[in-house]
């Protein structure tokens, strides 16, 4: 056992964690593929994980138009809000926490995804330099369509009825994927958008509709109940800009006024190296922001407890760890071995890679 910080509770907002130790945001797809409504082991999955100080479901699409992956869950019809109940039931009855990644894909889908078969939307009609996964296999993104100005009050708002069918469902909250290349991140950055109107052009146009989201979000279920992820270093699915730094230093100074249950950080490359071009980005956008800050990328045991400890994060997210590790909390608190995950039943399958990692005490 130690005495650090990171297993200690927290308050983040309306959110009350028993420890500093988040689970990340997981996509498994593991979801019932006719209406992707979450799979019948989702409540295992997730119940089996409770111990986490706050677990950050997969991300769910907001709408059909939001999907770019098969098997992922979505959380905007009723059979999907039943779904989910059982998920939270499930994570609350262990004592857990649990809130909802609410998502839209934009530009990375493809058509045979997307309802009608029609293109995916984005803020400009620029492909994404990036793949998708339709059920079959691997293939490219599709030429999106540019969202029409007239239709982005609806798409807000979309955002904020996902949050009010994740509280229906029970979730403690939820957090905004603004992160990894999805449909903020295409808005933020020029090499996506090169809209001409309101939500295009400047920094202050480009961020538009993240501010957006985010009010409509916190005005449908509060602030204290609302999170937000970004990964403004990442390159994730082809995107790019000219200037993130500038991007994101206006966006979080910008956040610090809504009062968010907490700002969560992919530091680095998604999924891939930490480093920045000079290695310091990160903790200066991190100084912009008031509020609690959930650290996530590749961090160790040694590293969450330093970041925790200095009062560099509040808190800290683990991903691939959380999948091979259920008891994750309890390893890190016994500084025990962790087990390595099989990136083989990452995405999609049953059980096998899913709820059958062990806990220590029932390896042993
Ligand atoms: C891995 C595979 C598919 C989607 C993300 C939601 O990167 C994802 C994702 C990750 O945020």
């Amino acid at each position: 056992m130690t005495s650090s910080k990171l297993f200690t509770p927290a308050r983040f907002g309306a959110l009350e964690l028993a420890n500093r130790i988040v689970m990340a945001p997981l996509t498994r797809n593991r979801a019932r593929p006719e209406d992707d409504v979450p799979g019948p082991l989702a409540p295992t999955y997730y119940a089996q994980r409770a111990s986490a100080g706050l677990i950050i479901s997969e991300g769910s699409q907001i709408s059909p138009e939001g999907k770019g992956y098969a098997w992922t869950p979505g959380i905007y019809s009723p059979a999907q809000i039943e779904g989910w109940k059982a998920v939270t039931e499930a994570v609350h009855a262990k004592g857990g926490r649990i809130v909802l990644q609410l998502w839209h894909v934009g530009r990375v889908s493809h058509n045979a995804l997307q309802p009608g078969g029609r293109a995916p939307v984005a803020p400009s009609a620029i492909r994404a330099e990036s793949r998708t996964f339709d059920g079959n296999g691997f293939t490219a993104t599709a030429e999106p369509r540019a969202l029409e100005l007239a239709e982005i009050p609806a798409l807000v708002e979309t955002y904020a009825q996902g949050a009010r069918n994740a509280r229906a469902a029970g979730f403690d909250g939820v957090e905004i994927h603004g992160a990894n290349g999805y449909l903020i991140d295409q808005f933020l950055r020029d090499g996506s958008n090169q809209r001409t109107d309101a939500y295009g052009g400047s920094i202050a146009n480009r961020t538009r509709f993240l501010f957006e989201v985010v009010e409509a979000v916190a005005g449908a279920i509060g602030a204290d109940r609302t999170g937000l992820r970004l990964s403004p270093m990442s390159p994730s699915n082809g995107i790019s800009d000219s200037d993130p730094m500038a991007v994101f230093s206006h966006a979080i100074k910008g956040l610090n006024r809504f009062g968010l249950a907490y700002l969560h950080m992919v530091e680095g490359a998604t999924q891939g190296s930490r480093e920045t071009p000079r290695g310091t980005e990160m903790a200066e956008l991190r100084a912009l922001y008031d509020g609690n800050y959930i650290a996530n990328n590749g961090y160790t045991r040694a590293m969450a407890i330093a970041s925790v400890d200095s009062g560099a994060a509040d808190a800290v997210a683990f991903g691939r760890a959380f999948i091979s590790n259920p008891d994750l909390v309890a390893r890190l608190a016994a500084d025990a071995p962790l087990a390595e995950g099989d990136r083989a039943t990452y995405y999609g399958g049953g059980a096998a890679g899913y709820t059958d990692y062990p806990t220590l005490a029932e390896a042993a």
